[in-house]
């Protein structure tokens, strides 16, 4: 479904990059790492018709991607950021061919274009949702959960989101803490939607140990393999009954279709930051729904501002599986928005006032400020 109207061209007059610092409410542990603070970049775009806000969702080191915090500060400032400014006046929808001749950097890309479209779309009175094609007002919302201490501390802790209302539950799992974990929280808590995400973190050698997830019945297997292994992933998924997810490998438009063309997934994780903006996820969606693959909305622990943007996209309708798309105080104590995300009923709404449809709490944002330029002609 291509989009209705594109919204209409801004004039840029500059860009403010902020590195921000906030404190998580628990550690976060994946088979890559843990976090304790969600380092990211906000990005405030200032133009004739008023300003936009976007996120640049890259963490603090490179190890869920080759995009990091640093790296992407750097590209922004030298490079993409000039090259906007240098084009002066254009629509969000050209952004990312301005953009095109640097290679990589996809998530800074998507965290300009997404500060451009908030602020057209402001300056239009249309909401992100209703321009990216949304015909949802508010969507079921998952809960992501780390590796914890042991199995037992992963079923309280999931016994904790289950009782505040989330409809599905994904475990992040590695080698050594998956089998184990995996029959701890079917065995507590029966026939939940649950789903595993690995992270890159095994080889097709393990295939006979991922096999032993099949009896558990599970929505998916979210990127057993690495970024670059379409074939293994292809190989891996003719083994296993669950169902393999791609996130880390699907990078563009172009990745997807390689996947669905090598039958490397029959599910897709679209995350907004890791393609490339939100208009390449909407080309994403609209190729897995020709395809009739469904998609689920991912999420790289975003502020109120991409988490706003995220809850816009899953209202698609071929995002027909709950993402991880969960409250801001799944991850927030104090969010930089004035109207963070809340579950209600196990979901959350979708935002429908201009732009993302959020207000800056430009106090918080402030406190959370470790690092700040404004760059212009
Ligand atoms: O693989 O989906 C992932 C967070 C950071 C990096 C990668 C991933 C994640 C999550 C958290 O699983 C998703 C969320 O924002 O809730
Ligand atoms: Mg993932």
């Amino acid at each position: 479904m291509p989009l209705a109207r594109p919204a209409a061209a801004v004039t840029l007059e500059s860009i403010e990059l902020r590195v921000l610092h906030l404190p998580l409410v628990a550690p976060f542990t994946t088979s890559f790492g843990t976090e304790t603070v969600r380092e990211v970049i906000v990005v405030r775009a200032r133009t004739t018709d008023g300003e936009g806000w976007g996120e640049i969702v890259t963490q603090h080191a490179p190890l869920y991607s080759s995009e990091y915090t640093q790296g992407a500060w750097d590209v922004a400032e030298q490079f993409l950021v000039p090259a906007l400014l240098d084009a002066r006046t254009f629509a969000p929808g050209d952004v990312a061919g301005i953009l095109e001749p640097f290679v990589g950097h996809r998530m800074a890309k998507a965290g300009l274009e997404l500060a451009l479209l908030d602020a057209a779309l402001r300056a239009e009175s249309r909401s992100l949702a209703e321009h990216l094609g949304a015909v949802r007002d508010r969507i079921p919302s998952g809960v992501s959960v780390g590796i914890q201490q042991d199995p037992a501390a992963l079923v309280d802790t999931v016994a904790g989101y289950l009782d505040e209302g989330y409809v599905r539950i994904k475990i992040k799992i590695k080698p050594g803490r998956d089998i184990a974990d995996t029959a701890a929280v079917r065995g507590a808590f029966g026939d939940i939607p649950l789903q595993v995400d690995a992270n890159s973190a095994y080889t097709l050698a393990d295939a006979d140990t991922l096999a032993e997830l099949d009896p558990f019945d599970l929505l998916l297997i979210e990127q057993p393999l690495q970024e670059d292994d379409i074939v293994d992933h292809a190989t891996l998924a003719k083994r296993l009954s669950t169902p393999v997810c791609l996130d880390e490998s699907i990078v563009s438009l172009k990745a997807a279709r390689d996947a669905l063309a090598l039958v490397a997934a029959s599910v897709i994780n679209i995350k907004a930051g890791r393609v490339g903006g939100y208009l390449e996820a909407v080309r994403i969606h609209d190729l897995c729904r020709d395809a009739g693959v469904p998609v689920w909305c991912g999420g790289m622990l975003e502020t109120g501002i991409g988490r706003a943007a995220n809850a816009a996209l899953a209202a698609l309708p071929g995002f027909t599986l709950p993402g991880d798309v969960s409250a801001s105080n799944r991850f927030y104590a104090h969010d930089i928005v004035t109207d963070p995300i809340v579950l209600e009923d196990g979901h959350v709404r979708v935002p429908t006032g201009p732009g993302l449809g959020i207000g800056i709490d430009e106090a918080a944002l402030a406190e959370a400020t470790v690092r700040r330029v404004e760059l212009r002609l």
